[in-house]
């Protein structure tokens, strides 16, 4: 039976193989069954369902693209973005909570990790048995982390680790945390922090408006013993974080995608039926022309995440072109739903429809992984080799 009648204007669907269309029902199907139940409630309680973390496992949704030698799902990038797009058609918090663990958790363990690192790690953080989060973001460091404070320092058999971050997704409950922190010379390293460890703690952030089906918190250093095995040894400097974060940027651009569908979805059903001045509003030019341009767009940002996805799988896509994509369509997804929620009228206020809840999680969306400012400056820079940061 179908699902849901995702919007195909171009026929896109020509150009998936049958194991992306796969994918894309058993996620959809899931998330038809296990997520948008429970959801709104979980986000007027502003509660993490953490019922659906098996559930996430179960999918693949924990590294879709990590080799399944390392319990990975081993799929390409077209099908990651295709479980990213029907994730976050049921909501973004939980998309988050894929991104993260996938791009941000995952990535630079299989990227930057050590043989003994991934093969301890990546098969438990795949089941779900262990969940983790990304410090990369601090209270006066946050579109600028090159400038962080957090700190290690070479104890002999150990390093001893300062510092804070916050606006960190997964935090509260999180097992281990893939820090970013500098060495005595200045030089940016990722660092496994794990629960429990004396000087570390996780407070969470409360009264969000936005992602609150998504835990959010702070990690706090405070002379953290670290082990030495328990530092990336691959990669280090700035582009080290940078690289992960193109990951999950590419994830967004999907993603994003599945909460304009929503929206739009909804709107079209809904004008279809709401009789006013004794016709459908369906029938109003003003109302078409805010439909057919939610179509116009969606087309425009599929068109983009799908190329990318080709390029990503032939390993050429740039940092740049993901910072587009990212910024394009997460912009699209914040307009649409801002302009199907006047569709609904007084009713796109309330909890009966997705609406409200995928556009106050979008004003999240816009912001992280680099805001929609930062994404047009690294393109400005890319065409023009000036950096206005
Ligand atoms: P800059 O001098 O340009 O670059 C420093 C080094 O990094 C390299 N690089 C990259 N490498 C890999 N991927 C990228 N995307 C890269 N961009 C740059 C660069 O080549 C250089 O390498 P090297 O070897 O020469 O040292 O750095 P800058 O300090 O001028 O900053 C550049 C800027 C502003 C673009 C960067 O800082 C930035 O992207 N800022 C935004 C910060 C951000 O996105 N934070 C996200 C935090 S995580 C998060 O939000 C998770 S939300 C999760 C969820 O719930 O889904
Ligand atoms: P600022 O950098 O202070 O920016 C404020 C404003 O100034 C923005 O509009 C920005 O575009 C603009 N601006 C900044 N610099 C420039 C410039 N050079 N030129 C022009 N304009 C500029 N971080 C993590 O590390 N891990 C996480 O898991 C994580 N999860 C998050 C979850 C949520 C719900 C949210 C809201 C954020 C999360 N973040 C996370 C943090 C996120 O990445 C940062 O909020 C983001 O990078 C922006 O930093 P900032 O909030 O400090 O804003």
């Amino acid at each position: 039976p179908d699902l849901f009648t995702a919007p195909d204007y171009y026929n896109i669907d020509d150009l998936l193989n049958e194991e992306h269309k796969m994918v894309r029902e058993a996620t959809r199907s899931w998330v038809k069954k296990e997520l948008s139940p429970i959801i709104e409630d979980a986000a007027q309680k502003a509660e993490f369902p953490k019922d659906l973390l098996n559930g996430l496992a179960e999918i693949g949704a924990f590294g879709p693209y990590i080799p399944a030698d390392y319990g990975g799902a081993g799929l390409d990038q077209i099908s990651y973005g295709l479980m990213m797009q029907e994730i976050e058609r049921g909501d973004s918090g939980i998309r988050s909570t894929a991104s993260v663990q996938s791009s941000l958790v995952m990535y630079p363990i299989f990227a930057y990790g050590s043989e003994e690192q991934k093969k301890k790690l990546l098969p438990k953080l795949a089941s779900g048995e262990m969940i983790g989060c990304f410090g990369l973001t601090e209270p006066d460091f946050g579109s600028n982390p090159g400038g962080m404070l957090t700190n290690f320092k070479d104890k002999g058999d150990h390093y001893l680790l300062n510092g804070a971050k916050l606006w960190i997704s997964n935090a509260p409950f999180a097992d281990i945390a893939i820090v970013w922190a500098k060495n005595e010379e200045g030089r940016i390293h990722g660092l496994i922090v794990e629960r429990g460890m004396e000087g570390f703690s996780t407070p969470e952030t409360h009264n969000k408006w936005s992602l609150r089906a998504s835990a959010t918190g702070e990690l706090i250093f405070n002379d953290v013993k670290i082990p030495k095995k328990n530092l990336l040894p691959n990669k280090n400097g700035l582009g080290a974080p940078l690289g992960c974060l193109d990951s999950a940027r590419y994830g967004i651009a999907w993603g994003v995608i599945g909460a304009a569908m929503d929206c739009y979805d909804t709107a079209l059903r809904y004008a279809k039926e709401r009789i006013q001045f004794g016709k459908p509003i369906a029938v109003k030019q003003l109302q078409q022309k805010k439909l057919s341009e939610m179509i116009t767009e969606i087309t425009k940002a599929q068109l983009l995440a799908w190329r990318l996805g080709t390029l990503k799988n032939e390993g050429k896509a740039t940092s740049a072109q993901i910072s587009m994509a990212k910024r394009n369509n997460v912009d699209m997804a914040l307009k649409i739903a801002r302009e199907s929620r006047q569709i609904l009228g007084a009713m796109g206020i309330t909890g009966e429809y997705s609406i409200m809840r995928h556009m106050m999680n979008l004003e999240s969306v816009v912001t992280y992984e680099g805001t929609h400012d930062i994404h047009l400056l690294i393109t400005g820079l890319d065409i023009t080799g000036h950096s206005a940061f």
